[in-house]
């Protein structure tokens, strides 16, 4: 197949309500980022765009819970993401934001155009939500509720985080306002819906067969299983005209006089964010004016977006559809989702402190060496590609101890020492032709790694990646230089796979870049070349099938350095100190919340009351069921001044042989009543913890009965 003539890759913008998580990074960056510096390094014509998503009510909402106002807010999390995704080396071309004026004007003139089509938007007025005291309508998010259909309490006006189930604030039960608390009046309000239903057919065809209007998009196959299988549910319930602005004082402006107070719906304009990105690279960089029009309209063009499964639906039908309603854009040629990662076997959860920010994890291992490559390598490697993947530190540390530093790292480590101390460091030169054989192999490991990321399969490349480090680390164990060094120092054989090694090394270095760049441009350094820039694969590939080496002989290469510092390392036990840390924070959480799920403590009561009760020691003498009542005892107490026949509930817990002789406590003054044809005389007290059960309360077996509890 040809390539096209340039890509435009996108990942999802994220909001700047707060932090971003691990997961984020395995979902919607490290996918695209590979993807992109591996096209870079073809030499490939790619422009990768993101930004921070400002608006929509989440913002506000934040803004209000930590008491600052919503440009305080995006501002905060604006510089934090940006920060943190340079940090972990994502290679964004540019990281914009929704609330620079070029996004608004973008956003509006796009809202323009498909009010001047006609025949694509419904205005209608509804009644909506509105709070009196605060004079405004209310977001969804700004109502909490009933769920309709699990009861959960707290369930938002668009979605109830209980039962997954999306919303629409009508459906709540007992609706209250956020803001002041109290039920929400009905009020007329006129909007602007996007006809969804019309773009339904041809948005089938596209999604099943990959074709438009009869014509070849792309091939339905080359799309993953989970995505096409979303949007066809999507479908298949019917598409239905969508509102597309909100009454809301923060966000776009709608650019009609009619609309005061009224701006564009936050998934309206957070996908022409990437538009409007393309649009401020074009002028960061010197570009004329209408250079990003090649990229979003050009035939030559492939747009590409990469997202998190939850994104699925505004990426596929909503936004494909409002370019085609626009009429001069293309449709994303792949939108090859993620499913979502997990956090040792829970969801991530701020509220619950379960999981780990991005900027944390760059904090708590602040001096674990090559922190950004070891987290990088540990996400891909467990990428939620076709289904949720669960991360766990213990993964962590194999992926980190066995794959990166004794294999990788390790492979490395040899050559560069051994180099160092056989031939001063000057890769030496072979005077005969074996070498090239090896290096046939290693390129058809090449070939798989680039199948691979170019079908969007990046767990399988970074095997590959590994199984060509494993080929290095087997053909140099497999020749031992050491030994035959011992022998003739100068034998070919020796010359020979020292000269391989360098090149497997040198080509790792390339191949690493798209998954582990900090690692791939240290190898670099390590053998004194310049680091791993545009075109180095295609170059490295042309290189290979023509026969010839990657470095020549007579190169002086750098001196030896760890790559990867094992975890697991008894003589220096700071790094696993870093990730018991971590596991203790997170059985820290699960200790308090086993706490919070104590009963709460019933209402006060006196110390009289209390004395009322009279409580005495006593013995169980005998126990039988009770005919046709599963759950009942009929026990016989000695108090010691008496026996007592007590009827009790737990014939689901014990059975009567094994309780008797068994010390309990029993309320003796208890009023007498009847179960089941038989006078109960009094109760046995038992202890129930939180799984259900039970437990005799008893004094120590020599104590005597009849005694009174105070
Ligand atoms: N900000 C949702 C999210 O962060 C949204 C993505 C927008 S992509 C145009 O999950
Ligand atoms: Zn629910």
């Amino acid at each position: 197949m040809k390539n096209p003539k340039r890509y435009l890759v996108t990942s999802a913008l994220p909001y700047t309500n707060g932090p971003q998580h691990l997961g984020h990074l395995a979902g919607a960056y490290l996918p695209a980022d590979i993807f992109v510096r591996y096209l870079r390094l073809m030499g490939r014509d790619v422009l990768y765009v993101c930004g921070s998503d400002e608006h929509g009510a989440a913002i506000t909402i934040q803004a209000k819970k930590e008491g600052i106002t919503p440009r305080d807010i995006i501002d905060k999390y604006h510089k934090l993401h940006e920060e943190t995704f340079q940090k972990m080396g994502i290679s964004f071309d540019i990281y914009h934001r929704t609330s620079d004026p070029l996004h608004h004007k973008t956003a509006q003139d796009f809202f323009t155009k498909l009010l001047e089509r006609g025949d694509q938007f419904d205005e209608k007025v509804s009644e909506q939500y509105y709070d009196a005291d605060f004079d405004q309508f209310l977001a969804d998010r700004y109502i909490s509720g009933e769920c309709p259909r699990c009861g959960h309490a707290e369930a938002f006006g668009d979605q109830c985080e209980n039962c997954g189930s999306d919303l629409s604030p009508t459906e709540l039960v007992n609706p209250k306002s956020t803001l002041s608390g109290k039920t929400p009046i009905l009020r007329e309000t006129k909007h602007w819906f996007f006809k969804l239903d019309k773009h339904e057919e041809w948005l089938k065809e596209w999604i099943k067969d990959g074709s438009v209007d009869g014509a070849v998009h792309h091939n339905a196959k080359d799309w993953k299983k989970h995505v096409v299988g979303q949007c066809l549910s999507w479908l298949d319930n019917g598409l239905h005209a969508r509102s597309i602005t909100r009454d809301l004082s923060w966000g776009i402006k709608v650019p009609l006089k009619e609309a005061d107070g009224k701006v564009l719906y936050v998934w309206f304009d957070a996908p022409i964010g990437y538009i409007s990105a393309t649009k401020q690279w074009c002028l960061d960089n010197g570009k004329p004016e209408d250079e990003w029009k090649k990229y979003w309209q050009d035939e030559d063009s492939e747009l590409i977006h990469f997202i998190g499964k939850d994104n699925i639906v505004f990426h596929c039908i909503v936004f494909p559809a409002m370019l085609k309603a626009h009429g001069d854009f293309l449709l994303p040629k792949n939108v090859p989702a993620n499913q979502f990662l997990n956090f040792e076997g829970q969801k991530f959860s701020k509220s619950r402190g379960w999981g780990i920010q991005q900027f944390e994890y760059l904090e708590a291992f602040k001096d674990f060496p090559n922190k950004e490559d070891a987290m990088r390598y540990a996400l891909i490697r467990n990428m939620p590609e076709n289904r949720d993947a669960d991360f766990k530190w213990d993964d962590f540390v194999d992926f980190h101890d066995n794959e990166l530093a004794n294999n990788l790292g390790n492979f490395v480590n040899r050559v560069v020492v051994l180099t160092n101390k056989y031939y001063e460091g000057k890769v030496p030169t072979p005077t005969t032709d074996g070498w090239k054989a090896p290096m046939a192999t290693a390129l058809e490991l090449v070939k798989k790694i680039q199948a691979a990321i170019e079908s969007y399969s990046f767990k399988n490349a970074i095997q590959h990646l590994m199984e060509l480090s494993s080929f290095g680390n087997t053909y140099l164990q497999d020749i031992s230089p050491w030994k035959l060094w011992k022998e003739n120092p100068d034998a070919n054989e020796i010359t020979e796979c020292m000269f391989v090694s360098n090149q497997i090394v040198c080509l790792l270095s390339t191949c690493a870049h798209p998954f582990i760049p900090f690692t791939g441009d240290k190898i670099r350094t390590l053998l004194n070349q310049d680091v791993v820039k545009n075109g180095d694969l295609a170059t490295v590939i042309s290189q290979l099938e023509a026969g010839e080496p990657l470095i020549a002989g007579g190169h002086k290469i750098g001196e030896p350095s760890l790559l990867f510092a094992k975890i697991n390392d008894k003589k220096d036990t700071s790094r696993l100190a870093m990730i018991e840390a971590q596991k203790t924070k997170l059985s820290n959480i699960v200790a308090s919340e086993e706490t919070k799920s104590f009963e709460a403590v019933k209402a006060e009561t006196s110390f009289d009351d209390f004395t009322k009760m009279d409580i005495r020691t006593g013995t169980i003498l005998a126990a039988e069921k009770i005919p046709k009542a599963n759950k009942l005892l009929k026990i016989e107490v000695d108090l010691g001044f008496e026996k007592r026949t007590v009827v009790s509930g737990i014939a689901k817990h014990f059975k009567p042989e094994e309780i008797i002789g068994k010390k309990v406590l029993v309320l003796a003054n208890l009023a007498p009543r009847e179960l089941r044809g038989v006078e109960s005389q009094g109760m046995i007290l038992m202890a129930e913890n939180e799984k259900g059960e039970l437990s005799f309360v008893s004094p120590p077996d020599e104590f005597g009965n009849g005694f009174t509890v105070r």
